[in-house]
């Protein structure tokens, strides 16, 4: 039913730089791993092949973002560069006060500690390790009302990233004034690129406007949110993907952005409120953590290059084509039998290791011991999403074990050809035909205490390999 853009569009680009990428033996890299503590977090990047491990930063920027770089102000007050990120914020996302910010989760530090209080309650369509990570460092419990399909990876539900609104009646009637807002994400990417649809986040607005709860928008990949909804929701079809990001947006009260994403930057985020009050609140704390309210941890030049993302992020041939892209290997997939999420997200194409791996147990972590094994057999580096990055519940100490445990393949914005993601295809293919020579999986040598996946070592539980004889 989601398979309606079987047609892979041509890139509406041509190549005016290269960067050389090497392939390595397959005995080189089971000891790169073994080194790295089979956590592909940290391998160093030249021993990757093609490197899926995310679509944040990894964008390949225009020659006119490269352009830009060079008008950037990097004046410490009032930028000229500062005006210019700030015009492309309003036209396109609509949020009058605009604060610069690092990147996406500077914005999560300063909004969390601008509205939450201990004791808060965040509902929300589905969590975000950094997104929660901040919720519950100051203080508040986060129930995610994304509606059950989204944690089925096989079903093929068009807006997985929808909210159950009975779900999220339950919560506001439990908690009703302890919620400081409701947290919504375009597209949901731990439920691997889903998308919200406009129906939905009206009837959000509806219910949340009764009882007085602003939404909060996590806007990193609403370009990619909004494509989805010019696909697949009625009535939405003919309008321009920027007409439908606005119409998106206007149904919320703020939002952080990581420019890492949608906006082709390297580097850079924002955060968007309409709000007056809380918008001097938030510059307030933006200036003790990020940097003065018209850069925020960002140079001149960082914001000159957001802008002119932001301006061709909405072209309908660059997120056609991108989207289009991730379809392609995620469709190389399903023809080959290989279990991923359906259907193909925005960002990202992924593998239902509790599927592949379905007799190694939660704590030995099946997607992370799948995601070494793609390094080990291709140079493909791909990221656990399932309990590695779920991290521990705060209260119990308890492993927390989400339903769906994957393994993600984000592909970066104009940076690989159809060849190197027909490479990949192939290499994960071999893996899912050989997966019974995967007996057994990891066990924590190293365990961090926040976002524990990027630091993490492991050792094979097993003894000497993931791979048994
Ligand atoms: C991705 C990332 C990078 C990442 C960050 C934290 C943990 C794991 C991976 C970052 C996002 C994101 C959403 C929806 C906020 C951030 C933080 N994604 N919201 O997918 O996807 O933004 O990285 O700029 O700080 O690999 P930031």
């Amino acid at each position: 039913m989601n398979d309606h853009a079987i047609e892979y569009p041509a890139e509406p680009w041509r190549i005016k730089s290269v960067e050389p990428i090497r392939q390595t033996s397959r005995s080189y890299r089971e000891q790169t791993i073994r080194q790295a503590g089979w956590n592909p977090c940290l391998l160093r990047s030249e021993d990757v092949y093609i490197d899926l491990f995310t679509d944040s930063g990894t964008n390949a920027m225009s020659d006119r973002q490269w352009a830009a770089l060079m008008t950037g102000d990097e004046a410490y007050a009032g930028a000229r560069s500062f005006y210019v990120l700030e015009q492309a914020v309003r036209t396109y996302y609509g949020y009058e006060h605009v604060i610069p910010v690092h990147q996406g989760r500077g914005g999560e530090n300063i909004m969390s500690r601008v509205l939450i209080r201990p004791g808060s309650h965040i509902p929300g369509n589905m969590f975000f390790p950094s997104t929660r990570a901040h919720q519950e460092l100051n203080g508040a419990t986060f129930h995610d009302v994304v509606i059950d399909e989204a944690h089925d990876p096989s079903s093929g539900h068009p807006f997985k990233g929808d909210v159950d609104l009975a779900k999220l009646e339950a919560v506001i009637g439990e908690y009703g004034d302890a919620i400081p807002y409701v947290s919504l994400a375009a597209t949901v990417n731990m439920a691997g690129g889903q998308p919200i649809s406009m129906a939905n986040l009206a009837a959000v607005r509806e219910l949340t406007g009764r009882h007085g709860i602003p939404i909060m928008f996590d806007t990193a990949r609403a370009v990619e949110n909004a494509w989805f909804v010019k696909q697949r929701e009625a009535g939405w079809g003919d309008r321009s993907i920027a007409e439908i990001l606005l119409a998106m947006c206007s149904f919320t009260d703020g939002a952080v952005t990581s420019s890492k994403k949608d906006s082709f930057a390297n580097i850079g985020g924002w955060i968007g409120l309409r709000d007056g009050e809380l918008a001097e609140r938030a510059r307030g704390l933006a200036l003790l953590f990020e940097g003065l309210h018209t850069y925020g941890g960002m140079a001149g030049r960082d914001m000159e290059a957001v802008a002119r993302g932001i301006e061709e992020s909405v072209e309908e041939s660059s997120i056609r084509a991108r989207v289009g892209q991730v379809e392609y290997l995620g469709h190389r997939l399903l023809a080959a039998g290989v279990p991923v999420v359906r259907p193909i997200g925005g960002h990202c194409v992924c593998i239902d290791a509790l599927a592949v791996l379905p007799l190694l147990p939660r704590e030995e972590f099946p997607g992370q011991t799948l995601a070494a094994a793609l390094y080990v057999e291709g140079g493909i580096r791909g990221v656990e999403r399932g309990g590695l990055s779920a991290g521990r519940d705060p209260v119990t100490g308890e492993n927390r074990y989400p339903p769906m445990e994957l393994v993600r393949l984000a592909v970066p914005r104009r940076v690989y050809t159809r060849a190197h993601l027909d490479v990949v295809a192939d290499c994960v293919i071999r893996v899912h035909e050989g997966r019974d020579r995967i007996k057994r999986g990891l066990r924590f040598v190293h365990e961090p205490s926040h976002l524990r996946f990027f630091q993490a070592r492991f050792v094979p539980a097993g003894g000497n390999s993931i791979f048994g004889g």
